[in-house]
C-alpha cells in the first residue's frame, strides 16, 4: 500500500485529507490528536502496521503488514449525532458486516454485541470508537476499524481472548485491501445519514450474533449476568432473558459477552 494508490482508490469518497504510514503505534491515537485541532472532519488514517494497535479496556489490537487492514476516520458529528454517539461503534461493525455478506458472498457474518465481527463464529475484525474534545465544547468521533485480510494477520492463539479468522479464508475473491476500505467507508456513509432510525436498528439487529442463545455478560469485572440473548432494543442496548424470565438490557460501554451452555 501507498498513499498513491489510497488516493485513487478512495477518490470517490470525497475525503478531505488521508494519512498514510506505513508504521505507527495507534492510527486512532494519531486520528483523535490531529481530530482535536478542530480541523479534520471527514479525514481517514491508514497505517500498513500498528505496533500499539489498541482495542477496548486498554486491550491489545495486533495488524500485520500487508496482511490486515488498520484505519481510523474522524467526524465531528452534528447535533442529531451527538445524542447517540455510542451508535457508531456499530455504524462501523454494521458496514464491515454488509460488505462482507453483500460484496464478496460470506454468508456467515455475525456482529458480536457490541463491536466484533464474526465470520462462522470467528473475530475476524474489531472496532473502536473513541471521541475528544475540541475548542470550547464540540467533541470530534474517530472511528478505528482493524480486519484481518490474509492469514498472516491472524494473530497467535495464545494473544486472543476470542478464536480468530481472516476474510480470505471465507472468500474465493483475492481481497484488494482499498478496494475494501472503499466499500466500508462507502457503506458507514450511507447509513451515517440514516444512524437515528429504525432501518439501522433494525439492520444491526439482523446481524446479531448468538440470538437465542445462553451468554454471559461481563462489564468490568465488577458486574456480569447470564441469560438468554433476545436482541437490541431502540437505544441499541442488549436485551438479556434471565433463567427467572424477567428481561434486563445492558448499555452499550466497557462490556464483553460470549456465548455459554445454558445450566441445566
Ligand atoms: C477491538 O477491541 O476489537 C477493537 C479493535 C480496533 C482496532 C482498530 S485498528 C485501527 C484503529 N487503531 C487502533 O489502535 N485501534 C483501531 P476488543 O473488543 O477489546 O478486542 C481486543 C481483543 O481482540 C484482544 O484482547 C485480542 O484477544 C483480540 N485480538 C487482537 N488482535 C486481533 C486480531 N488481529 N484478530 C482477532 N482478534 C484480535
Amino acid at each position: 500500500m501507498d498513499i498513491q494508490s489510497l488516493l485513487s482508490g478512495l477518490s470517490s469518497l470525497a475525503l478531505k485529507d488521508v494519512k498514510y504510514f506505513d508504521t505507527i503505534g495507534s492510527t486512532n491515537e494519531f486520528a483523535l490528536n490531529w481530530a482535536k485541532s478542530g480541523e479534520a472532519d471527514n479525514c481517514l488514517v491508514v497505517s500498513e502496521e500498528q505496533t500499539a494497535g489498541k482495542g477496548r479496556m486498554g486491550r491489545k489490537w495486533v495488524t500485520a503488514a500487508n496482511a490486515s487492514l488498520a484505519f481510523s476516520y474522524i467526524l465531528y458529528p452534528n447535533e442529531d449525532e451527538s445524542k447517540n454517539i455510542r451508535l457508531f461503534s456499530p455504524l462501523g461493525s454494521l458496514a464491515v458486516a454488509e460488505v462482507l455478506r453483500q460484496d464478496f458472498g460470506i454468508s456467515n457474518v455475525n456482529l458480536k454485541w457490541p463491536n466484533d465481527i464474526l465470520i462462522d463464529q470467528q473475530k475476524v475484525s474489531g472496532v473502536l470508537v473513541e471521541s475528544a474534545w475540541y475548542g470550547e465544547k464540540a467533541q470530534a468521533v474517530v472511528i478505528g476499524i482493524g480486519i484481518n485480510i490474509q492469514s498472516s494477520s491472524i494473530p497467535p492463539t495464545d494473544q486472543l481472548l476470542y478464536p480468530a479468522t481472516c476474510v480470505e479464508d471465507h472468500s474465493d475473491k483475492t481481497i484488494d485491501r482499498i478496494d475494501f476500505m472503499n466499500r466500508i467507508l462507502k457503506s458507514m456513509f450511507a447509513w451515517r445519514a440514516r444512524i437515528n432510525s429504525e432501518e439501522f436498528l433494525t439492520a444491526w439487529d439482523e446481524f446479531l450474533a448468538f440470538r437465542g442463545q445462553w451468554v454471559h455478560v461481563q462489564q468490568t469485572n465488577q458486574w456480569s449476568i447470564d441469560g438468554e440473548l433476545i436482541g437490541i432494543d431502540k437505544f441499541g442496548n442488549l436485551k438479556i432473558r434471565t433463567d427467572k424470565g424477567s428481561d434486563l438490557c445492558v448499555a452499550y460501554g466497557d462490556v464483553s459477552l460470549r456465548p455459554i451452555q445454558k445450566p441445566e
